[in-house]
């Protein structure tokens, strides 16, 4: 365990389409504000530009994993997702992260957590940001992690070992159940919405509603101030409607809009997290969207183009592209469980000051 000072074992990974540093839990101090001293100074923050540290100037790119071994029937390691905001000194454990999930099965597998197989390996982590369980399929031939492979992710450049994930039970992660507020829409300073969370807590909004076509660039809504301003308002309004309290200091809920695909998929997206528009989806925010078009109305539910059948596979359009989100419903078309496809790479490992 370390002080901070004279360094601290990371692994630093893109983890689907984010990146940020994986520690092993004894590899910190157990007391969360010492803790969150060291990863501040690691990543830079606050600073806009994080250039005294490792993080990338962008929330996707200042993230952390803490992974232990699990004490847990059935369970390999537990894993606590913690954002590290860029521009303030704020460390929170108050969202889980897909993405960076996507990185903790070759982690734990590499930092000799969990046994690998010859071929592939599954890890069954524990999420204990949202109390959750996924289980992640790392490639190990001949029981060494690869990251070299054939798949491809929007929003990654080139191809990456293939990393499936399926979550079981998502809904009501952080809120306590799918519909926090138990409605479909609510009105929220006169705009309708959606207030949902499988896996994310999530405000889903009508781009039309905005007068935005829904095809914007992130840049081009970033620039926005007025539609800035308007999501923040009702941001921190649905806090409180959605169980999370007040959320002025944290990183849920994400504001995203939602219009009709244009190419091919069931729905299009611009996802806010929350103050920033992603340059893709997050997974879970990719999984709580494609919830909301099951529904019977709302706005994703207006533009949602749901597959027939208890298998659904769901392209959520993205800026960067799509993100298919495979949906197992029940009979009374409840969500049983959602896969999907991320990719990660080891990028460095070492001490970080
Ligand atoms: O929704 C960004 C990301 C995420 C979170 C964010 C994520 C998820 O793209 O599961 O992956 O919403 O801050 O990494």
């Amino acid at each position: 365990m370390s002080d901070g000072l004279s360094g601290t074992r990371v692994m630093w990974m893109r983890g689907g389409t984010s990146k940020g540093g994986y520690f092993l839990a004894s590899d910190l101090p157990a007391d969360p504000a010492a803790r969150d001293e060291i990863l501040l100074r690691i990543m830079g923050s606050p600073d806009p530009r994080q250039i005294d540290g490792l993080g990338g100037a962008n929330p996707l790119t200042s993230k952390v994993a803490v992974v232990r071994p699990s004490s847990r029937e059935g369970i390999d390691v537990d894993y606590l997702f913690l954002q590290v905001f860029v521009d303030k000194p704020i460390v929170t454990d108050g969202q889980n992260c897909g993405n960076i999930l996507a990185g903790v099965g070759p982690f734990a597998i590499e930092r000799g957590l969990v046994a690998a197989e010859d071929g592939t390996t599954d890890v069954r982590i524990f999420m204990e940001n949202t109390g959750q369980i996924a289980t992640a399929t790392v490639s190990t031939p001949g029981r060494v992690v690869t990251y070299a492979g054939d798949a491809r992710i929007d929003g990654v450049p080139g191809t990456a070992s293939p990393i499936p994930i399926l979550f079981e039970d998502t809904a009501g992660s952080s809120c306590g159940a799918l519909l926090p507020t138990g409605n479909e829409v609510d009105t929220i300073a006169g705009t309708e919405v959606t207030l949902i969370d499988n896996g994310m807590p999530c405000v889903i909004l009508d781009a039309a509603d905005f007068g935005l076509s829904g095809t914007e660039t992130p840049a081009e809504l970033d620039a926005n101030t007025e539609l800035k301003a308007r999501l923040e308002e009702i941001r921190l309004l649905a806090g409180p409607m959605m169980n999370l309290g007040d959320v002025a200091a944290k990183s849920v809920p994400k504001m995203t809009l939602v219009s009709p695909a244009r190419s091919g998929g069931a729905i299009s997206t611009r996802s806010f997290i929350p103050h920033r528009c992603h340059d893709a989806i997050g997974v879970l925010a990719a999984v709580s969207v494609a919830s909301a078009s099951l529904l019977g109305e709302g706005p994703a539910a207006r533009y949602g183009a749901v597959p027939d059948g208890q298998e659904k596979s769901m392209s959520v359009e993205h800026p960067t592209g799509e993100f298919t989100v495979i949906a197992r419903l029940d009979d009374a078309n409840t969500l049983l469980s959602a896969g999907v496809l991320r990719t990660a790479r080891k990028l460095a490992d070492g001490q970080a000051f």
